[in-house]
């Protein structure tokens, strides 16, 4: 399926939330432009093969008029309560020539019985609706997620489920498998299924990356993210990321969308690395996906044209070291032939052999792309590749897997002869495809930060390029304000920069950050430690961890050095490690820093599998002094980390 889009759309969309607590309104949910066609459309310009709909996300609220549950469409005042968007989806797909998909969250935060034996029943009930009435569905999606809290038909208490027992899993696959032959499972938190989680929602794969896993056993972190070479299943990883921060759509991300830049280091990450690629499009407000997620994705797709647009290799002179007796069948011209289903192979025992293209006059390329034929099995375990460069050969790569699909980005090079060796597999190599290409460069947008001063601070992406900005809310040209040093500021600054090549005269993707008060009069008081301004230092790079000894509620108190008018807080967890993520918090505002008032208390949705900035806006308090208390973080233990600690001011 390669590439596929995944649609987020529920009440959250409608509470500027990432997971719904499952008691919200059906009444909220409005989405009054609501038009599949256009998803369909804007899929299918991407270059997608798919859909995958979050029928049901964690909240419970159901995007199909479900027999079993008041707690869906029919009771909001989306097309009177008669509409079901599940079914919109399938005849759009079916018009537009995509397959789809459903998201079902087995984890329910409305569902009275959750927890219990019949909710198993429900859930599967619920799973028969979506594999029987809509036409073929390619692929279910069940999210491991379980926060354990929830409304939960009004109990609004903690429940904890054993994801591995209660689900009761073997039965339920029974029954999919029953309704829908040829479906792909993709199961997160109970026993292996087809296809795996990469182990992050970051939109990356491990460069090492085997379709293989255990179909039974433990899998660690390293086994989702790698693959298993020698697994006895198989199960290849899809990697799933959001075109936005978030899931789901929240206004504050418009300026978020990833740029082109950022989307072909994700196509090149996942795509490139033997992953397909599920994309997700918070649809908005409306029901649409949104105007700048489409430009962006129509963009991706035109940049991938263009650059996989030519492949040098073909028509050149091929030869192997080493090819099966009938080289007719199997001789090195098949890897370049273009075919899918034509591959070079080596003789049976050997599992080592090198691929030269003459190229027969300098040829400049940038990018090396490399298939095994795998209906026969992922066999390749190492390779390297070399170029010819005047006159002398030189290594670009050093590299392990292949599988469906590898591509190589290299820095761009002039060579006449290109060598493909493989250097170990596990049985004899065949490969069906290798394309040598030149894309075109496409400048990254520089980097915004601010330090504790209160200075700005831009980086471009390559040295070469200029920084242009504006802070007057304006887009940046090459006749704005010319970045020489950093930017004095003070209260809030609204940047935009771009990066510029004056030799190609290219600009990179606007870069847009907002910055509240500086915080230059800050100072965390509770803690001893110096290391501690790395939470108010500005730099989402460095860290601060609580100490080791200490037990939760971990508090951090910060006095902001004058009143502010606060109406918000943002957190960010430490970036470099998967400790102290706190999910559950409680945010005090005082004006002496002794007596407190309780401002925003809650969880931080998702922030184990997406670990970026959490925003929280409340009432507006006046205060001098702020506490971000800690109550629970991701890995149940005692540690509290944090990246950076902000406020959001009137
Ligand atoms: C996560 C969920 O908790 C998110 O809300 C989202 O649905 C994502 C695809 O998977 O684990």
């Amino acid at each position: 399926m390669e590439y596929y889009a995944f649609i987020h759309l529920s009440t959250n969309t409608f509470t500027d939330q990432e997971w719904g607590y499952g008691e919200d309104d059906p009444k909220i949910f409005n989405p009054e432009k609501l038009d599949c066609r256009q998803w369909a459309r804007v899929c299918k310009a991407a270059g997608m093969k798919g859909i995958i709909l979050t029928a049901k996300h964690h909240s419970g609220f159901c995007l199909w008029p479900s027999k079993y549950t008041e707690y869906s469409v029919k009771n909001s005042p989306w097309k009177d309560g008669k509409g079901d968007i599940v079914r919109e989806l399938a005849d759009a797909c079916r018009e537009y020539g995509l397959k789809m998909g459903v998201y079902l969250s087995p984890w329910d935060r409305n569902y009275a019985d959750y927890g219990k034996p019949e909710y198993i029943t429900y859930f599967r009930n619920q799973l028969t609706e979506l594999l029987t009435n809509y036409g073929d569905v390619f692929e279910i999606w069940f999210d491991g997620a379980n926060g354990g809290s929830g409304y939960y038909g009004g109990a609004k208490e903690t429940r904890k489920i054993d994801a591995k027992t209660y689900y009761d899993w073997s039965n339920t696959y029974k029954l999919i498998r029953k309704l829908q032959p040829n479906i792909v499972i993709w199961n997160d938190g109970g026993d292996r299924a087809d296809l795996r989680w990469v182990g992050t929602e970051g939109g990356y794969v491990g460069e090492k990356n085997w379709s293989l896993l255990n179909a039974t056993g433990d899998v660690s972190w390293d086994m989702l993210h790698h693959g298993l070479e020698n697994g006895n299943a198989w199960v290849p990883g899809e990697v799933n990321t959001s075109i936005r921060p978030g899931w789901f759509y929240h206004e504050s991300e418009d300026s978020r969308v990833k740029t082109l830049p950022q989307l072909l280091k994700t196509y090149y990450s996942s795509f490139g690395r033997n992953g397909t690629l599920l994309l997700n499009f918070p649809v908005d407000k409306r029901g649409l996906i949104h105007e700048m997620d489409e430009k962006a994705v129509v963009e991706l797709a035109d940049a991938v044209k263009k650059a996989f647009a030519v492949n040098l290799a073909t028509g050149k002179k091929a030869s192997a070291s080493n090819t099966r007796v009938n080289a007719k069948e199997f001789g090195a011209d098949k890897a370049l032939d273009g075919k899918k289903d034509t591959y070079w192979a080596t003789d049976e025992k050997v599992t080592s052999a090198s691929l030269t293209i003459d190229f027969d006059k300098p040829t400049t390329f940038n990018r090396f792309l490399v298939q095994e034929y795998i209906a026969l099995g992922q066999r390749v375990k190492a390779f390297t590749l070399e170029a010819k460069v005047a006159g002398q050969w030189k290594v670009l790569a050093n590299q392990t897997t292949i599988g469906y699909r590898r591509i190589l980005v290299l820095p761009t090079t002039q060579a006449t002869e290109l060598r493909f060796t493989i250097t170990d597999a596990k049985s004899c190599p065949l490969i069906s495809n290798i394309g040598v290409y030149n894309a075109p460069q496409v400048l990254t947008a520089p980097v915004v930060t601010r330090n504790m001063a209160g200075d700005v601070v831009i980086k471009p992406a390559d040295s070469e390029s200029d920084i242009f900005y504006t802070l007057d809310g304006s887009l940046p040209t090459k006749q704005s304000l010319h970045y020489t040093g950093p930017v004095q500021t003070k209260g809030k600054v609204h940047l935009q920069a771009i990066a510029f090549d004056p030799q190609s005269q290219q600009s990179s993707p606007v870069t847009d950050e907002k910055f509240d008060i500086s915080h230059k009069t800050w100072k965390v008081v509770n803690v001893g430690d110096e290391k501690v301004a790395a939470v108010i230092d500005g730099d989402p790079g460095t860290a601060w961890y609580q100490p080791r000894d200490r037990k939760m509620p971990l508090d951090l108190v910060i006095d902001l050095g004058e009143e502010q008018t606060l109406t918000g807080f943002k957190y960010l967890p430490g970036q470099e490690s998967t400790a102290g993520i706190i999910s559950h918090f409680r945010f005090f505002v005082s004006n002496d820093g002794k007596q407190w008032q309780t401002a925003s208390e809650g969880e931080f949705s998702n922030i184990k599998n997406n670990p970026l900035w959490q925003t929280k806006s409340f009432q507006p308090h006046k205060a001098r002094y702020i506490k971000l208390q800690a109550t629970q973080n991701t890995q149940e233990d005692d540690g509290a980390g944090y990246g950076e600690l902000d406020v959001i001011t009137h």
